[in-house]
Order: C-alpha cells, then structure tokens, then sequence
C-alpha cells in the first residue's frame, strides 16, 4: 500500500506514537517484528518516524484486541486493510470514546470541577490530534450543553462556566499564529456577536496549515474589519456569527467584500447573503473548511 505524501512535521516518532495510542514503544517494536504492522521511514540517524497511517493501523490493531482477538488475528485483520488517511487529515475519534468524553465532560462541567474535567480533556489529547478532539468532541459537546441549556437541564452559570473552561484550553493554541511567511487571514465576528468558539477553532486549524492569523474577535463592527484590512492587506477576511441579524448586507459588508477575498461562517450565515456579496460561505465545521485552504 502506498503510503501518502506528508509534510515532515507529520511524522512521529515512536515514542510520540505510544503516547498517542496509549502504547509502548516496546510493543509497537513488537507489532513490527513479527508482524510487519508498521512501516516507518528511517531518519539519517536510523530514528524511527511513522506516519498517520500507522498511527491509523495500530488504532485499529487496539480496537481488534479489545474485541477480544489474538494479537497474531488482530495483526492480519488490520494488514489486510487499505488505509489511507490522507496529508494534513486528522483522523476521527472513535464514537465510542467520544461518547465517554462527552460523559465525562458533562459529569465534570456540571458539577464545575475544573481539574476533573482537565483530565478528561487531557487524556483525549494525549491519544488524538487536537483539532480532532476539536472538531469530534468539543464543538459537538457545545452544541449539546447549548441544547440542554435551552431545554432548562443546564442553568447559565454551568453553560458558562463549560465554555469559559474550553476557551481557556484552546486559546492556548492560538498563541503566536501571527508567526510563518504563509497567506494571512482576519477573522472577526460582527457588532454584537460574541459566539467566538467556531472562528477560534477555524483560526487554530488553518494556522496549522500554514496561514498567519490576525484576530479582532468578539463584538467588531464591520467598518472596523475594513480598517484592519486596509492597513494588513489580508489574503482572507472571515466573519463568523450564530445570529443572522448580526450579518447583514450593509454598505461596510459590500466594501470589505468588494475589496479583499471575504468568507462568512457560522450559523448565522447563510448561501443568499454570500452570493448577494460576492463572498464565500464556509458551511462545513471549522476544522472540515479550514482543509480547504492550503497555505
Ligand atoms: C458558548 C455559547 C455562548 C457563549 C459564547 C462564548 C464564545 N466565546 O463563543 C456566550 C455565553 C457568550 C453566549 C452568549 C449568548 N448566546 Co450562546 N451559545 C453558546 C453555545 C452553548 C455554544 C456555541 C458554540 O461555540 N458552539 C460550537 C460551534 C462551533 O457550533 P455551532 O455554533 O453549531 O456552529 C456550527 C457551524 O455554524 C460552524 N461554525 C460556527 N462558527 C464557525 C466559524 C467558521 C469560520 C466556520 C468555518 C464554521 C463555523 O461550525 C459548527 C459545526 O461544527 C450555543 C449552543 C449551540 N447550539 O451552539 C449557544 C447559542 C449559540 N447561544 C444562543 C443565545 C440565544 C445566546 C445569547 C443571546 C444568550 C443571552 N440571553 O444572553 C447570548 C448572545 C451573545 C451575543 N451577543 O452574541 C443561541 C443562539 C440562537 C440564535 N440562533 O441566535 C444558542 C444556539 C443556544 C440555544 N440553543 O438557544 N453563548
């Protein structure tokens, strides 16, 4: 099978790859011995470096033992496999740990125990990239604590407090996206948007892919984007918004559409208003569009 194209800050190596996968280095020298499961590439100094696809074959080796197979069954179960992920994919979180994620997020966020639930986050990250932790476990857990907040399961000091929690973790992300030589984007949400979370996570991930990002966040009147565009000369300008009022095809909007390459995003955007300004609708989740863009 061939393995895909990847950029070299893809590879991992084995110790990198045990951690992930919440195995050990011995095991996966094993898998490879008698096996052949893995096929990592060699650095000059003869340092093992494995690719997501291997990463992909030893999560389905795991998911086979778990099910109670031999390790030799296992190993010929998943060989026979074709796996392809391909570059700069991340590969999903099993249903079955997301769904342990989201009860343990929700057991931890409820009852407002911070460091319980920074556990759970962690082993999480620990065993997946974080944009898919991202995208499969935290957007989706937010939508959830926003349904179970509008059917009165979750009062406003909890909803707050959850996403205060989440915000604080992925900031951390953020930090120095402004770095590189790649395209720059300016992302904003709207006067009067203060749902963030969904640009934040767009931001994380095409920084990820190599683009430099100005952030004017929450609350940003359109004409004030189009001052910032002017003096930055962006390659992208995004406006995300979960309420459609807040996106409006006002004389600002049409200007900054009419002058720089322009995307809206969120719930609040919509087909209509993107053609009407000649702009781009990102409809897909954060991650998923961020994919679109290459650096
Ligand atoms: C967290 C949250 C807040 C936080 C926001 C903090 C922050 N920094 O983002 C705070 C506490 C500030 C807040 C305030 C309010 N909120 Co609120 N909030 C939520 C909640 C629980 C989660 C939002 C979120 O981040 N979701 C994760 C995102 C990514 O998912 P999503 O919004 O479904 O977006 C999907 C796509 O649209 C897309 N996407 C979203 N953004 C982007 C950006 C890009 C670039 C791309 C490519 C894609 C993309 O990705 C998602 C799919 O994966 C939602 C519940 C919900 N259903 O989402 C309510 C919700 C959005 N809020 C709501 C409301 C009513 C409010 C308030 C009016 C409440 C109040 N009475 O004060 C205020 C308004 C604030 C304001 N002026 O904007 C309503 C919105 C109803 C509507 N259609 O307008 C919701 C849906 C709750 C509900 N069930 O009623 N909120």
């Amino acid at each position: 099978m061939g393995v895909p194209q990847q950029r070299a800050t893809e590879w991992l190596k084995i110790g990198e790859l045990a951690r992930r996968t919440g195995t050990t280095t011995d095991v996966l020298r094993a898998w490879e011995r008698r096996y052949g499961l893995l096929r990592p590439r060699r650095t000059a100094g003869n340092q093992r470096l494995y690719s997501t696809v291997d990463e992909h074959r030893v999560r389905v080796m795991l998911r086979h033992l778990e099910a109670g197979r031999s390790a030799a069954q296992a190993a010929e179960l998943t060989s026979s496999l074709r796996l392809g992920v391909p570059p700069g994919e991340h590969p999903a979180v099993p249903a079955a740990e997301v769904e342990r994620a989201h009860h343990g997020l929700q057991t931890t966020l409820d009852a407002f125990e911070e460091t319980a639930a920074q556990r759970v986050l962690e082993s999480l990250l620990a065993a997946h990239q974080p944009l898919a932790v991202l995208r499969d476990v935290v957007l989706p857990y937010l939508r959830e604590v926003g349904d179970r907040w509008a059917s009165g399961h979750v009062s406003v000091a909890q909803e707050h407090f959850a996403t205060a929690f989440f915000e604080s973790r992925f900031s951390a992300l953020s930090r120095g996206w402004d770095r590189g030589t790649g395209p720059r984007a300016l992302l904003a949400c709207p006067g009067g948007e203060r749902h963030t979370f969904g640009l934040l996570a767009f931001g994380i991930a095409l920084h990820a892919r190599g683009w430099r990002i100005v952030w004017l966040g929450a609350d940003t009147p359109v004409s004030m984007v189009e001052g910032a565009a002017g003096r930055l000369t962006p390659d992208l300008v995004v406006l995300a918004a979960a309420d459609p009022d807040r996106l409006r095809a006002d004389d600002a909007l049409r200007r900054l559409a009419g002058r720089w390459p322009c995307a809206i995003a969120g719930a609040g955007a919509d087909d209509d208003l993107a053609r009407d300004l000649g702009a781009r609708r990102l409809a897909e989740d954060p991650v998923t569009a961020a994919a679109q863009f290459a650096a």
